[in-house]
């Protein structure tokens, strides 16, 4: 971003996340910061708890081929979290977190609702109105659920009802990942603001996901391709990318080819960050590539690992944080999706 804030306080946000590494103490960077939640990405999917006074999730994301992180959000503010039924919280007095864990299940759309529902109720009752980002590690994601249909499917129309029944409180869908996971069950975990800061953007290479046809699955699925949290005081913009694949409009592109895959989906970011886009949707500012961080690279084939570190080397800033993991996509074609925070 080569923009300048006045009076912004040195480089890090109100909000702030970084990945830590098997061997690395994260203290070094939370020091004079209280942590918001944390993510591990690693071996087991367990029910979300309260670790230090902090929501810890803990995901089935890492296997042999790929290291396992933890993502660590934390604020400059005080944090204060809790449990609501299957929920675990935190807020800072601008920003909420809020994780639940949905077990193994036949078919998924009630509890899905139920679990969405549940997190919308509590964040609203504690003052946060709008969904800045929301993550759903769903384990099988391609395989069919105990009615036959495809798990992602079944997933997205217990999603799309939650939102339809909140649509005259929760006005836009916020930027999201939508990615398998390596057991059975649902991990879902989000992130919420006071009202008037989250823009939700669309790219113009791609049909909203929301707007995609009836062949895709009897509800489509219910995010936006990003998400701008507008500066709070003495903040920088940060625009949260959601998970993006190599989808041109609404169809898969070079379904047998990663290289061509990682191609795709970096130009769809590029364009989806670009100053044209943000000024499209009546906003100032713009990133590139290389302000992607915190950069989460999907990929369902471990042969394709190596391609991919390359191609995410030759992408991203040297000092970005960059993980990649080997779990399925939402669709049998997809062959990547890659996520990422511009800052
Ligand atoms: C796509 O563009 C690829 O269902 O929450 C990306 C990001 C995708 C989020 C979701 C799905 C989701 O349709 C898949």
């Amino acid at each position: 971003m080569t923009l300048t804030h006045p009076g912004a306080p040195a480089l890090t946000a109100a909000l702030d996340c970084f990945f830590v590494r098997p061997g690395e103490d994260e203290r070094a960077r939370t020091a004079g910061r209280q942590v918001l939640g944390r993510v591990t990405y690693g071996h087991s999917g367990r029910p979300p708890t309260l670790h230090n006074g902090a929501p810890l999730v803990r995901t089935a994301m890492a296997d042999a081929a790929t290291e396992r992180i933890t993502e660590v959000w934390t604020t400059d503010r005080p944090v204060r979290s809790g449990r609501d039924g299957g929920l675990v919280y935190a807020e800072d007095g601008e920003h909420f977190f809020c994780a639940v864990r949905i077990d193994a299940c036949g078919v998924y759309r009630d509890t899905v609702r139920q679990a969405y529902e549940a997190a919308f109720t509590l964040m609203w009752r504690l003052g946060y109105t709008e969904p800045l980002r929301m993550w759903n590690l769903v384990g099988d994601i391609t395989g069919p659920n105990a009615q036959g249909m495809e798990t992602y499917r079944d997933f997205c129309v217990g999603r799309a009802q939650a939102f339809e029944s909140w649509s005259d409180r929760i006005g836009g869908m916020p930027a999201a990942t939508g990615i398998g996971s390596l057991r059975p069950g649902i991990d879902l975990y989000f992130l919420a603001c006071r009202t008037g800061r989250a823009r939700h953007l669309e790219n113009p290479r791609q049909t909203p996901a929301h707007r995609y046809p009836a062949r895709y699955g009897p509800k489509s699925p219910s995010f936006a391709r990003a998400t701008l949290l507008e500066p709070g005081s003495g903040t920088r913009p940060v625009l949260y990318v959601s998970g993006t694949a190599s989808i041109v409009g609404d169809d898969t592109v070079h379904p047998d080819d990663f290289g061509r895959q990682c191609a795709v989906t970096l130009a769809n970011i590029e364009a989806l960050v670009s100053p044209e886009n943000l000024a499209r949707h009546g906003l100032a500012g713009g990133f590139r590539l290389a302000d992607l961080d915190c950069v989460k690279v999907y990929v369902r084939d471990a042969r394709d690992l190596p391609a991919a570190r390359a191609h995410c080397a030759e992408a991203f800033r040297a000092d970005a944080d960059v993980a990649c993991f080997n779990v399925g996509v939402c669709r049998p074609d997809l062959l990547v999706e890659i996520e990422g925070i511009c800052r």
